[in-house]
This record gives structure tokens, sequence and C-alpha cells, in this order.
């Protein structure tokens, strides 16, 4: 019998021929926020407050009170985050079309350079070489960068920040806007706090990734998890975030379904 393309997604889910890989950090008070400069103002960590547990305030229910900046733990980072992306239009978390919430994965794994040296850069001849092993990049990708900097546990040695600032891999300017204007991507994704490299405040442009992608309308997405159970092509990336209200960015769950 012809069953539905919907159908048989699901049925492939439960028969183990596809698989959901959960790309996403727990949300929590121990989770890792950003570090900026003192100069600039800061993100609060993540606060829950109880509002009632089956007690006095509410017999018969549970629920908390969130409180957290929006680009928090594993998150979404809309064109409108950087000033780059500022005027173009749907560029916030109520206004991106659904439809960009889903897309094909090309994982690069660059986790034993980053092994020998922190502060690697993705460039674009990197890309290329895994072009010739994988295919092209197709429009509307996510590309997401498998660094391993995820099995690192603890916040010393997650920002691993130094006297001259915090050490951690990213993309080189140049990869950054080839990307996005030479394989119009949907955006980047990382394991790291952020989509720009740990040093990337001292480069020109500063934090280059953001400046280029949300220049392009594109997003990036943060402190993902398991990327090192994806395989290089042939899984797909959900990514909805939150629909905040002209919002820059969101906590959200990202899920990729992989073969
Ligand atoms: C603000 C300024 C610099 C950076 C960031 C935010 C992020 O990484 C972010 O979460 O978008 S690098
Ligand atoms: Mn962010």
């Amino acid at each position: 019998m012809q069953t539905s393309l919907l159908m048989q997604l699901l049925q492939a889910l439960d028969d183990g021929q596809l698989k959901v890989v959960d790309l996403t950090t727990p949300l929590g008070p121990d989770t890792v926020v950003i570090d900026l400069p003192p100069i600039f103002a800061s993100s609060p960590g993540v606060t829950i407050t109880k509002i009632s547990r089956y007690d006095s305030d509410g017999p018969g229910w549970y629920w908390n009170t969130i409180n957290m900046g929006e680009h928090t733990g594993t998150h979404f980072d809309a064109p409108v985050h950087w000033i780059t992306g500022k005027d173009l239009p749907q560029n916030t978390t109520d206004k991106i079309p659904p439809r960009k919430f889903i897309g094909p994965a090309c994982v690069i794994d660059v986790s034993g350079d980053v092994s020998l040296f922190e502060d690697f850069l993705l460039t674009i001849e990197r890309v290329e070489a895994w072009e010739a092993s994988y295919g092209k990049v197709p429009a509307g990708a996510w590309v997401l960068l498998r660094t391993d900097w995820s099995k690192r546990k603890g916040r010393d040695a997650f920002l691993n920040v130094r006297e001259d600032g915090a050490h951690s891999p990213g993309f080189h300017r140049t990869c950054s806007e080839w990307l996005a204007k030479e394989r119009d991507v949907l955006g980047v994704g990382v394991e790291t706090v952020g989509t720009d490299a740990g040093q990337a405040g001292t480069f020109d442009p500063p934090f280059p990734n953001h400046h280029f992608m949300h220049m392009n309308g594109k997003f990036g997405l943060a402190s993902l998890v398991n990327l090192d159970q994806l395989p290089p092509t042939g899984a797909i990336v959900i990514a909805a975030p939150l629909k905040l209200v002209d919002g820059s960015g969101s906590p959200l769950r990202v899920l990729a379904i992989t073969p």
C-alpha cells in the first residue's frame, strides 16, 4: 500500500532506518554564558524560580519562571542580532519564514586540528577540500563545525579565557563571507559559546562571522552538542527559535534526523 511521505518518515524513525539526534545542551543554572570584556554589558546566567509545586501556591500543579538572555545555551542568532543585519527584511525571530528552520547539514570535522591548536579558524580552502570528498555545500544548508569543543566540561575549560581573552575555534573572515555569498548557506552552527572564535573581538572586522553572516541574512547556532553523531552529509537539522517579538535570537531545541 502506498503511504504518504510523512508516514514513511515516521515509519523509518520507528524501525530505526532514521534516528533523531539531539544537538541541544541542557538549559539550567549551570549553563555557561559568554563572557564579554567588562566594558560591554553582560548577559545573565539562567535563573529558574518556582511559582508553585503542588503546594499552597498551586496545590495541583508545578511551574517555574525562567530568566535568561536570548543568547543562552544552545541558541539561535537572528540577522538583527548584529548591526550589519539590522535593516534586513524578516530579520527577527518572529519574522523569519519557518521554511528556513529546516535544512540539510554539512558537517565539517576539524576536531583533530582543534586538538592541536585551540584558535583554529576554518578557511575557504578547508571547505573546498571537504567539498572534494562530499560534494558542494548546497544552498540552504547548515554548515556545522565539528570541533569536539562541547566535550570540554566546566566553565573554565569551555570558555578557555586567558589574560588576553578567550581561545576557541571559529571561522576565518573570508570563509564566513564566502559561505554566506558563494554558498548561500542558511547559517553556521558551532559547539563553542558563540559563532565567532574566542579571539574574534580582535579581528578586522571584529566578530567577522557575526558580521558577514548576519549582513547577508544568515543565521547562527551556538553551543551545539553531539555533532560527532552526524554524518558529513545526509542529515537534516530542525532549528526553530521561539517566536519572540523583535527577538535577536533564542534558546531552542535543535534536532537532527540522520540516516
Ligand atoms: C554579543 C557580542 C559578541 C558575541 C556574541 C554576542 C555571541 O557570541 C552570541 O551569542 O551571539 S561573540
Ligand atoms: Mn548568539
